[in-house]
């Protein structure tokens, strides 16, 4: 199978046929051929939607909303064919791909809905006869770039309000992830984008991404991925001049208080910390446990770790998938390999697996570690895998402190039943999401989503902040008394 871009409403092969291929990290199985776009793509993607830009700002906001409420639909018919794709294509277990198309769904129809909204502000003037209002404008073509791990998802964090304020849009989704966001595109086309609206350039990020970020008549770049290549696309963006939006990785942790519910904090670890083989930029990859309580935190995880099956996400007896690729398995492999020189101890785990069918994938056993110490690298750097640290912890105190002292702030949890110990963590914690008695994972679309240090920028995806990174403030002052009124004059 052959997979096109899509530019000014029609599917098209790069300009020069060249193509790359999407497999499955299960099985190795080759799911299709995708175009790899060069910088000349991506400028006939950018034009198509700067040409496209002018005539969807003036289309009604309550007209956009209706053809996204139209793709919310096709996407609810065909979220389990989408999910399957998922799985094949990213790995995630099946379960977790329909709660990855579920996210999308829920995001196209909250934002859609902003059609009847975007509300501005009316105030009154300082002068009689004048009226002063404050209204959202969009900011002109939009280059989302998105990450593999939520293959849906995340793209329509990006697309679905960048398109419901009246940008236009220039995709390009991850190089692990192609067919999911192609799918996504054509069914945003089927529910009627006039052409141009959205366009969708793929290809690896050095050459495409790096076209599309410093295209002169780009106006936003929006970027989720790693901190790597969100410092690159920040350093190319802003020496434009152009406005950036970077969501980037996280160091999260759950904290376990002496008296914490451990059945619910077992739960809440291995599901934040292994869920989605550990490939959530809001994964649990450190565990503060309250030294009253490590050991039998830690007897009780390893045993629970140790029945997670490994397999194709698609079995009904996989709990956890393969990792992304053979590259990532190694990375998170030597962190492995790190670990145990910093002296930490290794509690089940470790190695790569390779056991009968698991061999044709990319399969990482699930690892814990324990006697982590707060500054060592396993510690501090985020892995991406299957992998956490346990961290030894006295007090509620130390617990915060070690939580926030990370280059990160994405998520963190806490588990206790002491009101106060909940609340204090809620006011001292400094990380962009905070859960009390639940895990890392699990963000809802209506609340802003992002991080605090250097998980961002400073901006919040989802929610209603969203609106703020992909539309301009207009202030409009009308003097209707017929006469110059001088502000501030006495
Ligand atoms: C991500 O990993 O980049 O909160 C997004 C969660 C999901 C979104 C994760 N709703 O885990």
């Amino acid at each position: 199978m052959r997979y096109q871009n899509y530019i000014d409403g029609q599917w098209v092969d790069a300009e020069n046929g060249a193509t790359f291929t999407s497999t499955n990290p299960a099985t190795g199985e080759t799911l299709g051929e995708v175009a790899q776009s060069t910088a000349k793509d991506v400028d006939a993607a950018v034009e198509a939607a700067d040409r496209a830009f002018h005539k969807w700002r003036q289309t009604p906001a309550p007209k956009r909303g209706e053809i996204l409420f139209r793709a919310g639909e096709i996407l609810l018919k065909r979220k389990e064919e989408l999910a399957q794709l998922m799985t094949r294509e990213m790995g995630k277990v099946l379960k977790e791909a329909r709660g990855d198309v579920q996210e999308g769904i829920d995001m196209v129809y909250y934002t859609a809905a902003e059609g009847r909204r975007l509300f501005g502000e009316t105030t009154p003037s300082e002068l009689p006869n004048k009226f002063a209002i404050s209204v959202r404008e969009p900011i002109g073509v939009v280059a989302a770039i998105t990450p593999w791990n939520f293959p849906l998802a995340i793209p329509t964090w990006k697309i679905i309000p960048a398109l419901i304020l009246g940008n236009t849009v220039v995709f390009k989704p991850a190089s692990d992830t192609p067919i999911v966001a192609i799918k996504l595109v054509e069914i945003l086309a089927e529910a009627g984008l006039p052409p141009g609206v959205l366009n969708m350039v793929t290809g690896p990020g050095g050459e495409t991404g790096d076209a599309l970020v410093s295209h002169p008549k780009i106006s936003l770049v929006s970027f989720t991925g790693s901190t790597v290549a969100g410092h690159n696309v920040a350093v190319k963006a802003t020496q434009a001049l152009k406005r950036v939006s970077l969501e980037m990785g996280g160091k999260n942790a759950i904290i376990v208080m002496d008296d914490a519910n451990l059945d619910l904090a077992i739960e809440g670890i291995v599901w934040s910390a292994f869920g989605t083989s550990g490939q959530r930029c809001t994964a649990a990859s450190r565990i503060l446990v309250h030294e009253d309580v490590r050991k039998e935190v830690t007897d009780r995880l390893v045993k629970r770790v140790q029945s997670l099956r490994l397999g194709d996400g698609l079995l009904a007896t996989t709990d956890v998938g393969p990792v992304i690729n053979a590259s990532q398995l190694h990375r998170i492999h030597d962190y492995t390999k790190v670990g145990l020189a910093e002296g930490a101890q290794l509690l089940c785990g470790g190695d790569i697996a390779e056991e009968g069918e698991l061999a044709k994938g990319s399969f990482y056993k699930p690892t814990l570690f324990d006697g982590v110490k707060p500054d060592m690298r396993i510690a501090q750097e985020e892995i991406f895998g299957p992998t956490t640290a346990i961290i030894p912890i006295w007090s509620l105190e130390e617990a915060i402190e070690v939580n926030n002292n990370t280059k990160y702030g994405l998520s963190s949890a806490i588990f206790t039943r002491d009101t106060n110990k909940a609340f204090r963590a809620m006011r001292d914690i400094s990380t962009g999401i905070v859960y009390v008695n639940a895990g890392t994972i699990g963000a809802e679309v209506h609340l802003p989503f992002g991080g605090t240090r250097g998980t961002g920028n400073g901006h919040r995806e989802a929610g209603r902040q969203a609106l703020d990174i992909f539309s301009e403030w207009k202030t409009i002052y009308v003097d209707f008394s017929g006469q110059v009124q001088k502000a501030q004059m006495e």
